[in-house]
C-alpha cells in the first residue's frame, strides 16, 4: 500500500530469489499446479477478507471507502454487511481497513472494525454489532474503543485481529511522511509504529477496554500500557499461524527492503534506526542490530518491488499451499511468494495488486486485489495427506523422566514433556519436525523429537498446560499436514 521506487534481497543463509521476475529461482521447486479461482469480482477497492468464526462459512470482504460485504457459501453476490462510508476518509493509504470478530462471535454478536475518521484523518477502533434478527446485517450503533491522531496521510497500519489470548491486536503505521521524522516509532509514549493489544472483554471504567497486565509498558514502567511491540513502519497487514499462535507482520519498508517480523511481547523491530538489517542513517549512532529484533526475512526493491503485503501461514486441509508456508506479495509487481523453513521464492506473478491476503474457517487462503477481486489459492492435483494414527501418550518428568501417573495439576508445567507413540512400528520421514498439539496449542515443538526405530514424539509442556483438571486432547500434525488421531489424557486434581 505504498507507491515507491524499489528489489530482492535475501539475508545470508537464505537462497537469493532469481533477479529477473517471473523466473522460477534456482533450487526452488517449482508449483506449477497452483493458481487462483475467482470467488468475487466487481468490489469497490476491497482490502481485507475474513470469516466470522462461526460456522456459517460465510466470507466478509472489506471494501476501502467503508463497506463489509457478505458473501454466502458458494455464492459469488455479496450484499451489505455494514456501511459506515459516511464516517470513513477513504482514499491512498486512508479508509476502512480492518475488521475482526470477536472469538465468541457465534454468541455475542461483537464486530471490530479499523478506518479512518472523517474529517481529521484519525484511526478509530470501534465495535459493531451483527443483527439479533438477520446475522447478514451489522447494526448500525458503533462504540469507539480508540482513537488514535495522524500526524500524516500514510502508514496508517490497519490490521486488527484476536490471538490465541482473546486480546485484540492492532497494526499502527509511524504516522506517515518518510523517515519517521517525528522519531515515533521508538516512542514509547506513542501508539504510532506500534503493534497494540488490548482486552476488549474488561473494560477499564469509561474507556471501552484495558491494557493487558503482561504488555511490555503496562501500568507503573514508562511507556503506553496499549503496546505490544514497537520500532515498525507500517505493518499494513499481520497474521497469527493457527498452530503455533506465532505473529507474522508484513512490515512496509521505506526505499530498500520489506521485511517479515515475528512479533514478540516487548520487542523492538528496529525502526526508524533499520530498515529490515539495513542501517537507516537516520539515527547511525543507534545502528547496533544487537539491540533490535531483526527481520525472519527480508527482500530488496529490485525489479520494481516496493511493498510488502503480509500474509497466512497455510494450515488448511486442502494442500492449495505448502502445509506450513508463509504466503506474502508484494503490492507493486504483484508477485506473490513463499517463505518456507527460512528460504524465499516465487510462487506466481500475477496482475493483481494485492491489498491483502484471508483466511477462511478452513484456513485456505485468499488473495484481495485492489483492484475489484477476491481469488483463493487453488491445486486440483494435490493430493491431501492422509490421516495417520497415534495409539498413547504420556507426561513425564523432564528431569528424571519419571511418568505422572495419575496426570496432576501442576503449577509449573515447564517441568514436565509429553511423549506420544506413533502406530507405525517405524517413523515415516514425514514425522521429522511434527507439531504436538495439547487442546489445540502447539507445545515446544523445538523440543519436538523423532527417534529412528522408536516412533515417538516428544514435546516440552507450555506453562498453562498443567495449571488445571481437565482433559488434555492430545494430537499431532506432520510437516506435511497429515493430522492424527486425537487422544485424550485427564488431569486431576493436586494430590496432597
Ligand atoms: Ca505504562
Amino acid at each position: 500500500m505504498k507507491p515507491a521506487p524499489f528489489v530482492f534481497l535475501c539475508i545470508s543463509g537464505l537462497v537469493q530469489l532469481a533477479g529477473a521476475r517471473g523466473e522460477a529461482p534456482a533450487g526452488i521447486q517449482s508449483l506449477p499446479d497452483i493458481s487462483l479461482e475467482t470467488v468475487v469480482a466487481g468490489l469497490t477497492s476491497p482490502v481485507y477478507v475474513t470469516h466470522s468464526r462461526d460456522g456459517s462459512r460465510r466470507l466478509f470482504i472489506v471494501e476501502q471507502p467503508g463497506r463489509i460485504k457478505v458473501l454466502q457459501p458458494g455464492s459469488a453476490s455479496p450484499t451489505v454487511f455494514l456501511d459506515i462510508t459516511g464516517k470513513v476518509l477513504a482514499g491512498g493509504e486512508r479508509g476502512l481497513l480492518g475488521l475482526a470478530f470477536h472469538p465468541q462471535f457465534q454468541s455475542n454478536r461483537r464486530i471490530f472494525v479499523n478506518y479512518t475518521r472523517r474529517p481529521d484523518g484519525a484511526t478509530v477502533i470501534a465495535e459493531y454489532r451483527a443483527s439479533d434478527t438477520d446475522p447478514n446485517l451489522a447494526e448500525s450503533a458503533e462504540i469507539i474503543l480508540l482513537s488514535i491522531a495522524q500526524p500524516f496521510q500514510n502508514h496508517n497500519g490497519g490490521m486488527i485481529e484476536f490471538g490465541r489470548d482473546g486480546y485484540l491486536y492492532i497494526g499502527m503505521g509511524d504516522g506517515g511522511s518518510a523517515n519517521d521524522p517525528g522519531n515515533r516509532a521508538q516512542n514509547i509514549n506513542e501508539l504510532l509504529g506500534k503493534i497494540l493489544r488490548i482486552d476488549i472483554d474488561h473494560p477499564a471504567g469509561a474507556t471501552g477496554y484495558s491494557s493487558p497486565a503482561d504488555n511490555p509498558f503496562f501500568g507503573a514502567t514508562a511507556g503506553r500500557d496499549e503496546i505490544f511491540a514497537f520500532g515498525l513502519r507500517n505493518p499494513w497487514r499481520f497474521s497469527f499461524d493457527r498452530i503455533t499462535g506465532e505473529l507474522y507482520a508484513g512490515d512496509v519498508g521505506q526505499g530498500a527492503r520489506e521485511e517479515i517480523d515475528i512479533i514478540t511481547n516487548g520487542g523492538n523491530y528496529g525502526w526508524r534506526v533499520f530498515e529490515g538489517t539495513g542501517c537507516t542513517n537516520n539515527d547511525p549512532g543507534l545502528c547496533s542490530p544487537a539491540a533490535f529484533i531483526g527481520p525472519m526475512a527480508q527482500y530488496k526493491h529490485n525489479g520494481g518491488r516496493c511493498s510488502i503485503t503480509g500474509g497466512y501461514v497455510y494450515r488448511g486441509s486442502k494442500s492449495s499451499l505448502p502445509f506450513g508456508a508463509y504466503v506474502y506479495a508484494d503490492f507493486c509487481t504483484g508477485e506473490i511468494f513463499l517463505l518456507q523453513d527460512g528460504t524465499q521464492s516465487l510462487l506466481m506473478d500475477t496482475a493483481l495488486g494485492v491489498s491483502s491476503f484471508g483466511e477462511d474457517e478452513e484456513g485456505e487462503i485468499y488473495v484481495v486485489g485492489i483492484g475489484g477481486t477476491v481469488q483463493r489459492f487453488i491445486n486440483p492435483n494435490a493430493t491431501p495427506p492422509a490421516a495417520f494414527a497415534i495409539r498413547s501418550a504420556f507426561i513425564r518428568k523432564r528431569s528424571d523422566g519419571v511418568t505422572l501417573d495419575p496426570v496432576t495439576v501442576k503449577p509449573n508445567g515447564k517441568k514436565f514433556e509429553i511423549v506420544v507413540n506413533e502406530s507405525a512400528s517405524v517413523p515415516t520421514p514425514a514425522s521429522q519436525g511434527a507439531i504436538v498439539l495439547v487442546n489445540g496449542v502447539a507445545m515446544n515443538t523445538g523440543y519436538t523429537e523423532n527417534v529412528p526405530g522408536t516412533p515417538i514424539f516428544v514435546a516440552r509442556l507450555r506453562r498453562p498446560t498443567l495449571l488445571t483438571p481437565g482433559p488434555l486432547v492430545v494430537e499431532v500434525v506432520r510437516a506435511d499436514g497429515a493430522r492424527s488421531n486425537q487422544l485424550t489424557l485427564q488431569v486431576f486434581p493436586a494430590l496432597d
